[in-house]
């Protein structure tokens, strides 16, 4: 028996301290955890590379370069690497801008400055004056931040340094995030805690996750972030809030971001004392340029304005009669004289348009193609609905080509399971991504729409809607964080695949492994399919209960707006399931390019992850395996569920790879993943049970709780309402 003295527990007390602090430590180190590496081979070509570090330019950037990689260095190879104050000895990592690199180490790398943009970075093994050093070098000085920290990635994946040529440079220029956070610090649809952003306190106290948000972010090239929700509160743009956004600016600055807000449309009634904000009133007009005048004042680098105009009850142009054009130019001439962009965003639906939802994006904005200025870029959902498991790509990619067009991807997730469910979420990024819009003929992928280059469009990016909030693990979820990773890689790069992403996650998160690597990261790639096979399978969608989309709520067919009820999207009646948005029903299959189209209007051709977006199916359809759609579904239901079982087993088995306190944290997390995906089955094949009024075939397991009990389950308090 263990006996604990009487004077011992202090100390006790203290181990629990320590040991709490360093596992809560990793939690918060997010991909950056630099762990001392294991492999001896590596580390000893580690050592002998790198003998120290030459860090030319004495900008705030430079500083914190030099830091990342002294912190890094130091961690991974367990020694202290030495900082030299010039060139003397080989095997020096020299880091600095071209302006400040000599002009012999300029000239071995001038084809390499030929092939990257401003922002992008060089990594190379040279010979200055016949000794081997190792260049990070790129045209400003965050791009040489960039490339310390894609050469600290390198090494966290332990890769060989020996003989290093790597050029390397973002396809778009605006790579953001998107905070949906309120001024008193909710987050909607956030469930990571509260907003990161502590109004009351700034500008004077500078909180250290602001810093530690910044190195993140830049860490994987993100460089811009909308501090507010898109359903906007005007007192952001008041003197009294912007000086806090100031303070933000300051801190974000040397990471390479930059500070955006969003704009309530009626601020000039609101905070302006004007009686109209009518885009096409002079004293409106001139109101934001002087609002933007005020705020380059205190931030000569801010992004410029994120708008949600006439959508979901916000104010926009058409309460004015004007359009979406007319709102969108009047604030972008006022941010223009700054070189500020308007991001406008193509999310709007309406309860008196009748037509299907789907629709209404395409056929309000399309007509607007060319018409917007230079610096508005239109933001678009990627898909027509609203970030649901699985959509097709919205039909607005590639229908505008004289307008620049930037992706939204929903990085929390508002339809996945909030922060409980393990959903890696760029393979669901990818997918959209790489589909093929056919607008230019065969290969006009979304993505060469988003980087540019379908259509040359200037202006190009990437928004992700946060997972972020004040949790000591950032994302609630530990395998949120690879979603916040993963997106910033998928911005830099939208061409890179995402198992790509996933082996550099895990490697920088937990270990480079291989025998936790190769399941974990099959784990990760599956989990996508999974959550749509237990929540919406067969393109279903928007089925999730009421509000707070928490759980399923396919029977909810009493709210006020048709739109909002699951009922509208699944259709489900006695002939069979789904929305018929093909030419026999709303037509929607015309927004898309003819060759698609055809495919989706035909039900042999239509992929069957789309069947029930596009068709409405009869229960006794057969489908491509044999199975009739009843049963089809139902079984889909169960290899959700199967899929979550599997990813447990899989998780049981790397504790000992992982630290105490992330797997076990992963561990109840997957539990609940598991209890839910149930439910999800359960509720929905009993609902709909209803209407095929067929058994559940074999295989698929027998609920336990009655449609009767799962329709009575309320969530009042469901987090991020
Ligand atoms: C910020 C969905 C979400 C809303 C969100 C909206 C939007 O409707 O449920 O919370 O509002 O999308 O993207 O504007």
């Amino acid at each position: 028996m263990t006996c604990i003295k009487k004077n011992s527990l202090p100390l006790l007390a203290l181990f629990f301290v320590i040991s709490w602090t360093a596992s809560a430590q990793k939690d918060y180190n997010l991909w950056l955890q630099y762990n001392k590496i294991s492999n001896t081979q590596i580390s000893s070509e580690y050592n002998a590379e790198i003998k120290g570090i030459v860090s030319l330019g004495n900008s705030e950037t430079s500083k914190i370069w030099l830091n990342e990689l002294e912190l890094g260095l130091n961690a991974m190879l367990g020694n202290k690497v030495v900082v030299k104050s010039k060139l003397e000895d080989d095997n020096v990592i020299i880091v600095g801008s071209k302006s400040v690199l000599t002009s012999e180490i300029q000239k071995l790398v001038e084809s390499d400055f030929e092939k990257i943009n401003d922002e992008g970075f060089i990594i190379k093994s040279i010979l200055v004056k016949n000794k081997k050093q190792l260049l990070i070098t790129g045209k400003k000085d965050v791009s040489v931040l960039y490339g310390v920290y894609s050469f600290l990635r390198w090494l966290q994946m332990n890769k060989s340094i020996k003989n290093l040529n790597i050029t390397d440079a973002p396809k778009t220029t605006i790579r953001i995030l998107n905070h949906w956070d309120n001024l008193d610090r909710t987050v909607e649809r956030g469930y990571a805690g509260f907003s990161l952003w502590n109004w009351q306190k700034l500008p004077e106290f500078i909180d250290q996750r602001y810093v530690d948000y910044a190195r993140a972010n830049a860490s994987i090239g993100i460089n811009g972030t909308v501090l507010t929700n898109v359903n906007a509160n005007a007192l952001i743009l008041t003197p009294q809030y912007l000086e806090k956004v100031e303070a933000l600016a300051n801190v974000f600055r040397p990471y390479g971001i930059k500070v955006y807000l969003t704009a309530r449309f009626s601020s000039p009634i609101e905070i302006g004392g004007l009686k109209t904000a009518d885009p096409n009133d002079a004293a409106v007009a001139n109101w934001w340029k002087e609002k933007a005048k005020e705020i380059y004042k205190k931030i000569p680098d801010f992004g410029g304005f994120l708008v949600k105009a006439n959508s979901e009850g916000q104010p926009g142009p058409q309460n004015y009669g004007r359009d979406h054009v007319e709102g969108a130019n009047m604030l972008a001439d006022a941010v223009a004289p700054f070189g500020g962009v308007i991001m406008w965003r193509a999310f709007v639906y309406s309860e008196h348009d009748a037509n299907d939802r789907a629709k209404q994006a395409y056929t309000e904005f399309q007509p607007y193609d060319g018409k917007f200025r230079d610096n508005v870029i239109v933001q678009v959902k990627n898909g027509a609905i609203d970030f649901q498991p699985r959509e097709p790509f919205h039909p607005l990619f590639g229908a505008m080509p004289k307008t620049p067009l930037m992706m939204e991807f929903q990085i929390t997730q508002e339809y996945l399971g909030f922060s409980t469910h393990l959903v890696y979420l760029p393979r669901l990024f990818q997918e959209v991504l790489d589909a093929d819009t056919f607008q230019k003929g065969k290969g006009s992928t979304v993505v060469k729409v988003i980087d540019g280059s379908l259509n040359a469009n200037k202006i190009t990016g990437i928004a992700g809607v946060s997972n972020i909030g004040n949790d000591l693990n950032w994302t609630g979820h530990p395998f949120a964080q690879a979603n916040w990773y993963g997106f910033g890689r998928l911005a830099w790069n939208p061409y890179l695949d995402s198992e790509v992403i996933a082996d550099e996650w895990l490697r920088a998160t937990f270990s480079n492994d291989e025998n936790f690597i190769k399941p974990v990261k099959d784990m990760m790639m599956k989990s996508r399919e999974a959550v749509v096979n237990y929540m919406t399978p067969l393109g279903l969608h928007h089925i999730m209960d009421t509000g707070h989309h928490y759980g399923p709520g396919p029977w909810v067919s009493n709210l006020t707006r048709p739109e909002w009820n699951p009922v509208y999207y699944h259709k489900a009646d006695k002939n069979g399931i789904g929305f018929d948005r093909s030419k026999t029903g709303t037509n929607a299959t015309a927004q898309y390019a003819p060759e698609l189209q055809k495919l989706f209007d035909n039900l042999d051709t239509c992929p069957e992850k789309d069947l029930l977006w596009f068709h409405h199916v009869a229960w006794d359809y057969k489908l491509k395996n044999g199975q009739t759609l009843w049963n089809g579904m139902a079984l889909k239901y169960q290899e959700g569920v199967n899929q979550v079982k599997e990813m447990q087993d899989t998780w049981n088995k790397t504790e000992k790879y992982v630290d105490k306190e992330r797997f076990k944290e992963v561990q109840m997390l997957l539990e609940i993943q598991y209890k839910e995906a149930k439910w999800w089955r359960d509720a929905c094949l009993l609902y709909f049970q209803q209407f095929s009024g067929k058994e559940l075939p074999k295989g698929v397991e027998k609920p336990t709780q009655t449609l009767k009990y799962f329709e009575s389950l309320k969530f009042p308090f469901a987090p991020g309402n």
